[in-house]
């Protein structure tokens, strides 16, 4: 297989709901769809989840942008390659960039399960048909507002949903929600936003007699003894979503003790390649893993959903219907849950077809390499 053709798009979806974390609010998203034609004109589409802005990651669309049309493309396009494993080799001597490594590695998968007749599940190894689905729920201005969401996304059928914390938006929202649905699973993401003071340390402390699944991401990237220490003195498990970005992360953290479940994104491990790698080391270490997501439009979106279908991946994913984020969706048909539960494609390539005529109307900016 060879890429004889490629082209890079920004497009602008305006969010449905205004989204808040710890570190920032959005209304509207930029990702970068990458479109590959290989020699029989077959197209296979990925998509570059970068934020617009470093709060999340240290990569912005802006970088996603420069590095893939720069380094990315010009790696791929022209060479020969059997196996889409192979090609995040032709950029190893890029380090880091891995938002937009994983948009041009999904395009190749995509490219590669839709020419040999298979679907992008069947050829990551998925064995799943139907994947169970939570949902994300950002900060809101009160408590009633942060219920309201919560009973809108219960009752159509997510049997989880994880709440966005920071400091002095806690233990509050967390007894509320709680309070109100004793049985449904439940988890916290701080997004790093803690920091190890006494007052953060015990407001951290005190989430573990509510029942939690997990407490995700509590402090800083690069922290991982914060973690482990946190780890130490909780029975919740910890869960590590900014901290891994490379398999050798996930070695490290795994020595300290500093998780005890992982959020596997595509776009921060850099493709779908390593995002399978790091389910087969999870799971070598009796890690359970669920799949994070980045408001994936439904080319990244479909990808989550394959990946999902991976056996290790017990715990309801970031995988909830395009419709929470976007009134219309870049693929046809968009990606439905019924009652949470999402049905993995069948088809071949992404299963979902890329509207080219509706990505056209908002697009912002578009650039092409050829081979
Ligand atoms: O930490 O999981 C996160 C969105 C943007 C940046 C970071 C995160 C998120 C989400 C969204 O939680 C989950 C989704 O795509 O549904
Ligand atoms: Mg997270």
């Amino acid at each position: 297989m060879r890429v004889t053709h490629a082209s890079l798009h920004l497009v602008r979806l305006p969010l449905v709901h205004r989204f808040r974390t710890s570190s920032h609010a959005k209304d509207h998203l930029d990702h970068i769809l990458v479109r590959l034609t290989d020699e029989s004109g077959a197209v296979g589409w990925g998509e570059i989840a970068s934020a617009s802005d470093p709060y999340y990651s240290p990569e912005t669309a802006d970088t996603c942008w420069l590095v893939a049309q720069r380094y990315l493309l010009p790696a791929v396009a022209g060479v020969r390659w059997d196996d889409p494993a192979e090609v995040a080799g032709l950029w190893a001597n890029v380090r880091g960039h891995q938002f937009a490594k994983a948009g041009v590695d999904i395009a190749a998968w995509a490219l590669w399960s839709l020419s040999g007749g298979v679907s992008l599940a069947t050829a990551l190894g998925g064995t799943r048909a139907t994947v169970t689905a939570g949902v994300s729920l950002g900060i809101e201005p009160t408590i009633g507002d942060l219920l309201a969401e919560v009973t809108k996304h219960v009752e159509a059928g997510y049997p989880r949903a994880k709440l966005k914390i920071a400091p002095g938006w806690d233990v509050e929202p967390v007894r509320a929600v709680r309070a109100a649905f004793p049985d449904l699973l439940l988890h916290v993401d701080a997004n790093g936003a803690y920091g190890e003071s006494e007052d953060e340390v015990r407001a951290l402390r005190s989430l573990d007699e509510h029942g939690l699944t997990m407490i995700e991401q509590p402090f800083a990237p690069r922290n991982l003894l914060a973690h482990a220490a946190l780890q130490r003195d909780i029975s919740t498990p910890v869960c590590l979503d900014e901290s891994i970005d490379t398999l050798d992360d996930l070695r490290t953290a795994v020595v300290l003790g500093a998780l005890r479940v992982l959020n596997i994104k595509v776009s921060r491990l850099g493709g779908l390649g390593p995002a399978v790698a790091a389910h087969d080391l999870a799971a070598e270490h009796d890690i359970p893993v669920w799949c994070g997501g980045m408001h994936e439009f439904g080319v990244g979106r479909a990808a989550n959903v394959a990946l999902s279908s991976l056996p290790g991946f017990t715990l309801p994913s970031d995988v909830s219907a395009s419709d929470k984020y976007y009134e219309r969706d870049v693929v046809t048909p968009p990606v439905t849950a019924a009652g949470g539960v999402v049905t993995v494609p069948t088809a071949p390539g992404l299963g979902h077809e890329v509207d080219e005529e509706f990505i056209a109307s908002v697009t912002v900016r578009s650039a092409e390499i050829a081979a």
